[in-house]
């Protein structure tokens, strides 16, 4: 039997205490990790934890930092992050957003000034769990070369979708804009293990599948000249667009790629009912016939390996290894000490 999920959100939650976030940013920062270890997402689950307190240790993310939302009666609503982590950000706006992508159609979340290290798909589920279809995506810090460059420039930049499904688990998709997450190269070079080829470049520019020449290279992205160009977009939507750091300004800003990322990030939200209104067909009934057409030739949906894995956790408990367990009771009993 694994560790109850409530447990180890306790357990987190309380690692984060210790290392003085005030307790709302605590508590949604150990929903957010448990969430990712629980759905056998590792590259952003109880691993992140040393890296968030590294950055608070550094000055760099506020523990203290209580986000503010500000609502003009528009489309744009914005959550000032004020320096602390994201998820407390997130959850303070996600509800304004839903509602007002409701009464619009559609409306967009601007989240400024926030250290952002987690999974963006706990974000549109709990979007599309509010009933609205949602985008998010955020920079990073630069860590990838533009496909035909030899530097490092672009982050990794995540993009998220969310589809509301009535009754089951909606359709979501989250993933890197480059061929996989930073953090996955991480663990390969925690572990001692190569990482396959065409994932990144070293420092001399030529291919390496060697984890710690590729984090000091850079990572490629993902299919090419069209991962390029999306996380370019990413770039600018989510960071000069809405007067926030890009990858390659909040590497600068940071000094280094031990510590977690300081930029903004743009959640868009909209109502399938609004934009369909008028016009033949039932969206979300429409929606379910594709899905069904996509299983039916023995595909699978994206989030179905999560889905299945959070089925498993509800059931069995989180199974974390010794070397883990150990690190979380070190990192409880130490605190910002430990890192
Ligand atoms: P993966 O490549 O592991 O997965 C990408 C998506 O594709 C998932 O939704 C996954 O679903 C789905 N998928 C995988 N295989 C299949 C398949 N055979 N058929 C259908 N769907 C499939 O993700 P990445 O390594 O690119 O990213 C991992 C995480 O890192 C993301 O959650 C991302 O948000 C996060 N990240 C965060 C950053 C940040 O700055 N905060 C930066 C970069 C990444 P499933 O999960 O069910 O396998
Ligand atoms: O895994 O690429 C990554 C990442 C960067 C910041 C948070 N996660």
């Amino acid at each position: 039997m694994g560790i109850a999920v409530d447990t180890l959100e306790r357990t987190v939650g309380g690692i984060f205490l210790q290392a003085g976030l005030l307790p709302a940013q605590a508590a949604a920062m150990a929903r957010t990790i448990v969430a990712a270890e629980r759905d056998a997402c590792k590259s952003h689950g109880v691993y992140r934890i040393a890296g968030c307190l590294r950055t608070v240790k550094a000055g760099k993310a506020d523990p203290a930092a209580v986000p503010a939302l500000s609502d003009d009666g528009t489309a744009i609503l914005r959550v000032d992050a004020k320096g602390g982590f994201s998820c407390a950000a997130f959850e303070l706006g996600a509800p304004a957003l839903a509602e007002r992508a409701k009464a619009l159609g559609v409306a967009a979340l601007v989240i400024n000034d926030c250290t952002h290290f987690s999974a963006l798909w706990p974000e549109v589920e709990a979007l599309t769990d509010m009933g609205v279809a949602a985008l998010a995506m955020c920079p990073s810090y630069a860590s990838v070369a533009p496909t035909g460059g030899t530097a490092a420039l672009l982050g990794t930049n995540p993009i998220a979708f969310g589809w509301p499904r009535p009754g089951g688990h909606p359709y979501v998709f989250d993933f890197a804009t480059s061929v996989a997450a930073r953090g996955e190269v991480e663990l390969h070079a925690r572990a001692g293990k190569a990482i396959p080829d065409g994932w990144a470049i070293g420092p001399d520019g030529g291919p390496t599948t060697d984890p710690e020449q590729a984090l000091d290279g850079a990572m490629l992205p993902f299919g090419g000249h069209k991962g390029s160009a999306i996380s370019t977009m990413i770039e600018l939507l989510a960071g000069a667009m809405i007067g926030d750091l890009t990858s390659p300004e909040a590497r600068a800003e940071l000094g280094g790629m031990s510590m977690l990322p300081r930029h903004g990030e743009l959640v868009l939200a909209f109502s399938p009912d609004r934009f369909a209104a008028g016009r033949p067909g039932d969206p979300f009934a429409r929606a379910e016939a594709l899905f069904d057409a996509i299983l039916g030739q023995g595909a699978r949906l994206p989030s179905q390996r999560r889905h299945a894995a959070r089925t498993k956790a509800l059931a069995d408990g989180i199974a974390l290894n010794d070397e883990e367990q150990s690190e979380l009771a070190r990192l409880g009993r130490l605190g910002l000490a430990a890192v």
